[in-house]
């Protein structure tokens, strides 16, 4: 359903983790979408808050605060400051950044549990779980390291081995250490209470497969896929000594599981917002938005939904816009390797140019896939977008009336068909970018945007002014007259994506003019207004500061080069097996691609005793012509293959990278065609 059928919106962004900077990850996946998203029903005069905060409990922060050796609260006041500056700096409006370690958020969470304690929602289950006897202390998964069963590595936590990827249970484990004494730890029995998720699955297919068919289809797939696998009780507490203490009796030393305390911050912050919380989380009319990364969808389509449910005073979700991953310079972001661009950073290196990241992140934003943001991409998108058609055409706008006619607007003075049609495709563009971001097409409503600016240039380029001025000035004004109500208009259309830049925009022009319903409407400027001094609203951004960031990753590249992940060893093999092959030293001779095929090569190989063909794929790693000449290893008893038609005797001996990029195997310089490797 669109927004309009609703008295008010209530938006919230995902809580990020109190633990480390933000990156463009970040700001694409979630806010970036969620700020243009709430500027835009502020501009529309809707009825529109917007939630966010930090999440500052759970093992994440825990751990950092051991690796560190500093409290867990003094983690999460690090990084709630920087993080709530980063959000600020990028122009990201919050109505409130909150955070979830604070009085108002324990209490609400506290509430919450009780009342889903009382009305006899939770199961209440005991198990085994590692428990550390030196540091009196139950485990969490990640405090657990021991050898994974699957792939022998002996670094592989307790709730996925890093190596091999595997998603674990600590019990799997092999010989298990704790990693807060390195001691061996027990197997103990404890409690804890369970949202039995499984009880709400009828209502669950219903709510979410039959009544919001119109969620994004990552979302919805992603919902039908854990539906289908069907739904279990999940744990809503932990054993851990840092979050919102269980608020039962019999319950010292336990806490409320992260992700049941996390979204219950959305309320809380709410209610430290305005007094009037409860009209934004219990009114039927009020259209409940979770803006989030695809990793969060299960708690916010499922466990967070199950939860308001069974509570029973609260509003649901009316749609859940997540979006998919943006990688780096076609690697996964990571904070564990530095991959990635932190804001603060790019604040550093491009002071002032919040909009243009804004602008190329939205542009470019993993809305249906997971994307690739690329330096090069961020270039090109700055200087052939922003600089050569929205900055290009205000510019022109702006510089000509100053020139001709003393920096005031001029007057229309009759209108072409040319003109009418100009002035009509405002309204047609507005039209079609506020039908976008109502469907949460943020991608496809930036692009249309920026079709007001091309009109523009179109507009200018058709007309001519610069050339009519010595004819025809009657006529020059009409045309600087529309060029500046376009202009005009592109501060109402594009201020939600671009608000720095449109603020500046506002200022050139001297206009003031602000709500969405203005779009398109006659004379936004008035004859005889006075705009103000023209200066360029986008620079161009050259190679080299280009170069820089790229240089700085690669840096990032060189530290991070572990060890290769290799496979395992083979089965063990007698000497005798060894002996059976014929390994020579050979030299290539010739070397042809062989015709419709990617990889193969064909060669004709001098081996001392007699000159063989041979087959090889590595036509994506060589080119053949610089292959004669080279020295090769060759295994010369390998019975013939017929590969594409061509009998291939023997094999060159290659090594093949965990990526599969393959190498000669090369002999000494020294060592003649022909003799023996053994
Ligand atoms: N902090 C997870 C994350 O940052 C989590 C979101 C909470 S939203 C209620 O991915
Ligand atoms: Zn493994």
């Amino acid at each position: 359903m669109t927004a309009k059928k609703y008295k008010r919106t209530l938006v919230t962004s995902a809580l990020p983790y109190a633990n480390g900077p933000l990156h463009l990850g970040h700001l694409a996946g979630v806010y970036v979408p969620s700020d243009i998203y709430v500027r835009y029903l502020r501009q529309q005069g809707r009825d529109v808050i917007s939630i966010c905060g930090s999440d500052e409990h759970g093992v994440p922060i825990t751990l950092k605060a051991r690796n560190e050796g500093i409290s867990p609260q003094e983690v999460v006041d690090r990084y709630h400051e920087i993080n709530k500056k980063a959000f600020e700096d990028f122009g990201i409006s919050f109505d409130i950044y909150s955070r979830t370690s604070n009085q108002v958020h324990h209490e609400t969470a506290s509430e919450f549990f009780k009342t889903l304690h009382e009305k006899g929602v939770f199961l209440e289950k005991t198990s085994e779980q590692y428990y550390d006897q030196e540091a009196d202390a139950f485990l969490a998964d990640r405090y657990i390291t021991g050898t994974c069963p699957h792939c022998g590595n002996p670094g592989a936590y307790g709730d996925q081995c890093e190596q091999c990827g595997t998603s674990l249970s600590p019990t799997d484990l092999i010989n298990p250490v704790s990693t807060i004494s390195g001691s061996q730890p027990v197997l103990k029995e404890t409690k804890h209470w369970y949202l039995p998720l499984d009880k709400f699955e009828p209502w669950l297919q219903e709510w979410i497969l039959k009544e919001h068919k119109e969620w994004k289809a990552n979302v919805y797939g992603q919902c039908k896929s854990w539906l289908d696998q069907g739904l279990h009780p999940r744990a809503v507490s932990r054993d851990l000594d840092w979050g919102v203490p269980v608020p039962v009796e019999g319950a010292d030393g336990k806490v409320l599981y992260v992700w049941f305390d996390a979204p219950i911050g959305y309320i809380s912050a709410t209610k430290e917002l305005t007094p009037e919380w409860e009209k934004y989380w219990k009114d039927k009319e009020t259209r409940l938005v979770h803006f989030i990364g695809k990793d969060n969808i299960v708690f916010h389509c499922i466990v967070f939904p199950t939860m308001l449910k069974a509570e029973g005073s609260y509003i649901l979700p009316d749609n859940v816009p997540a979006n998919e991953f943006l990688n780096l310079e076609n690697d996964k972001i990571s904070t564990s390797r530095n991959w990635a661009v932190w804001l603060h950073e790019y604040l550093e290196d491009f002071p002032g140019k919040q909009d243009v990241l804004r602008y190329v992140l939205c542009a470019n934003a993993p809305e249906n896939k997971d994307n690739d943001f690329t330096w090069k991409d961020f270039q090109n998108r700055n200087n052939n977008e922003l600089v050569a058609i929205l900055g290009n055409f205000v510019n022109r706008a702006i510089v000509l009336t100053d020139k001709y006619f003393e920096g005031r607007v001029p007057e229309l003075t009759g209108l072409t068909d040319q003109d009418n049609a100009t002035l009509e495709e405002i309204k047609t563009i507005a039209l079609s970018v506020e039908q976008s971001l109502e469907q949460f097409r943020f991608r496809e409503a930036i692009k249309t945007g920026m079709d007001l600016a091309r009109l523009g240039n179109k507009y200018l380029a058709d007309t001519e002014p610069w050339k009519l001025i010595k004819t025809d000035q009657e006529r020059v004004k009409t045309i600087l007259n529309i060029s500046l109500q376009i202009s005009a208009n592109l501060t109402l259309l594009l201020d939600p994506f671009l608000p720095f830049s449109m603020e500046k925009l506002r200022g050139l022009l001297q206009f003031e003019g602000r709500a969405w319903d203005l779009i398109g409407k006659p004379d936004l400027l008035t004859a005889g207004h006075s705009l103000g001094k023209a200066s360029l609203l986008f620079e161009k951004i050259e190679d080299e500061q280009i170069q820089a960031q790229l240089d700085k990753l690669d840096l990032t590249k060189e530290d991070n080069e572990k060890p290769a992940e290799v496979s395992p060893q083979k089965e063990e093999i007698t000497f005798d097996d060894f002996t059976r092959m014929d390994l020579r030293v050979g030299t290539i001779l010739e070397a042809e691609k062989v015709a419709k095929t990617k990889k193969l090569i064909k060669m004709r190989v001098e081996l001392g005793f007699e000159v063989r063909t041979i087959v090889s794929g590595i036509a994506e790693y060589y080119e053949a012509d610089t292959l004669p000449g080279r020295k090769v290893c060759v295994l010369a008893n390998l019975a013939p293959r017929t590969i594409k038609g061509i009998e291939s005797l023997g094999m060159i001996l290659l090594s093949e990278n965990p990526d599969g990029t393959l190498h000669f195997v090369e002999p000494s310089d020294e060592a003649v065609n022909g003799s023996e490797i053994n």
